[in-house]
């Protein structure tokens, strides 16, 4: 028996990015019809007030809580009081108006870097808190720590149903591919594609590879990350009590790559078989962090889009939608 009724309204906080607009057209297309959502510039989520108002007016049943300021190793390195201070305030806002709301069940998405540097790979979900961070993302990791922590309090305290889900590195539609502030599989695909045909005498140019190319990095399709979160909803309180006692569930592929190997496959998916030119001034961050995910296969849940397949996908996606403005 699920926990969630069809008319279950489902406030999704962040549905217009990546992850959040694939949550909504996954629980529209699970028949869940009574979904809220706010833009940014429509609710603020880090002002607490202005959230809890909404909450009050609102009274959701159930939240995903997606909404955070989000990028890749860059990014995360430049602008760390943006990533920590951010994404505090908006968990906080939201956490505790789904408290004093009484809200059902919050899911929060918190990020595979919280694990430290390293960490035993699969890293497993009790391996929180047991050494130290990657430097690069350290703050991003601090403030999704602090929100599972938050999440994990509230249950402790009150006995609030509110979880943890930890997503591997996520890619798909709707991505970010600006090459300053992208994750690494969506700044390589619009590299490729660039790049191709690009250099003076017609062939394919060079395309630039941050770092050394050795790390590893898993890669979650962004629709099986939306099929998770509508799974791990509807998962009675029981089933959740008996695999994550302390409210965390890992949600990953079970495999890696190195960044290397991921250059090649996208190279073959574009189409591009130009040089490969090392940027060694880019930080590679963590070497590794593969999630272990067999708490959610205990619970009966795995990923199916095997990285080709979500890749070429992907592709589709940006030549649609960003090539074609970029170009313009
Ligand atoms: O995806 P990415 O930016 O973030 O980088 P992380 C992954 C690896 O790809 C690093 C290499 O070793 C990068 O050096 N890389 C190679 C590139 N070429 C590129 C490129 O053109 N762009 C980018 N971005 N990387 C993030 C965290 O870490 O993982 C976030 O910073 C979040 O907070 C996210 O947790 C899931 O995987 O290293």
């Amino acid at each position: 028996m699920r926990l969630t009724s069809e008319n279950a309204k489902i406030y999704v906080a962040g549905h217009r990015g990546m992850v959040g607009r694939a949550i909504w057209s996954h629980l529209e297309n699970a028949g869940y019809t009574n979904l809220v959502g706010r833009t940014s510039e429509e609710l603020d989520l880090r002002d607490p007030h202005a959230t809890r108002q909404f909450f009050e007016e609102e009274q959701p049943d159930f939240v995903v809580l997606a909404a955070a300021r989000v990028g890749g190793i860059l990014a995360n390195d430049r602008y760390p009081a943006d990533f920590i201070g951010d994404n505090l305030a908006i968990e906080q806002s939201v956490i505790n108006a789904a408290h004093e709301t009484g809200v059902k069940r919050l899911l929060f998405l918190g990020s595979t870097c919280i694990y430290p540097k390293q960490a035993p790979q699969p890293m497993p979900e009790d391996s929180l808190l047991t050494g130290p961070l990657e430097p690069t993302n350290q703050w991003y990791a601090v403030a999704k720590i602090a929100g599972h922590k938050l999440c994990e309090a509230y249950h402790r305290q009150h006995g609030d149903d509110m979880l943890t889900l930890m997503p591997t590195n996520l890619y798909g539609p709707g991505d970010d591919f600006d090459l300053e502030t992208a994750h690494v599989l969506p700044a390589l695909l619009r590299k490729a594609h660039e790049a191709k045909g690009a250099a003076p005498d017609g062939s394919d140019a060079p395309v630039a590879l941050w770092g050394s190319g050795t790390p590893k990095r898993e890669f979650l399709y962004v629709d099986d990350l939306a099929d998770a979160v509508r799974f791990v909803l509807e998962r009675p309180e029981e089933e959740i009590r008996e695999v994550a006692p302390d409210r965390i569930l890992n949600v990953g592929v079970g495999e890696d790559l190195s960044i290397k190997d991921l250059m090649a496959l996208i190279q073959d998916v574009v189409g591009h078989d130009g040089p490969i030119q090392h940027d060694r001034s880019k930080p590679d961050g963590t070497p590794r962090k593969l999630v272990d995910t067999s708490r959610l296969d205990a619970l009966g849940w795995t990923a199916d889009t095997p990285l080709r397949t979500g890749i070429e996908k992907t592709y589709d996606w940006f030549r649609e939608r960003v090539a074609l403005n970029v170009e313009r």
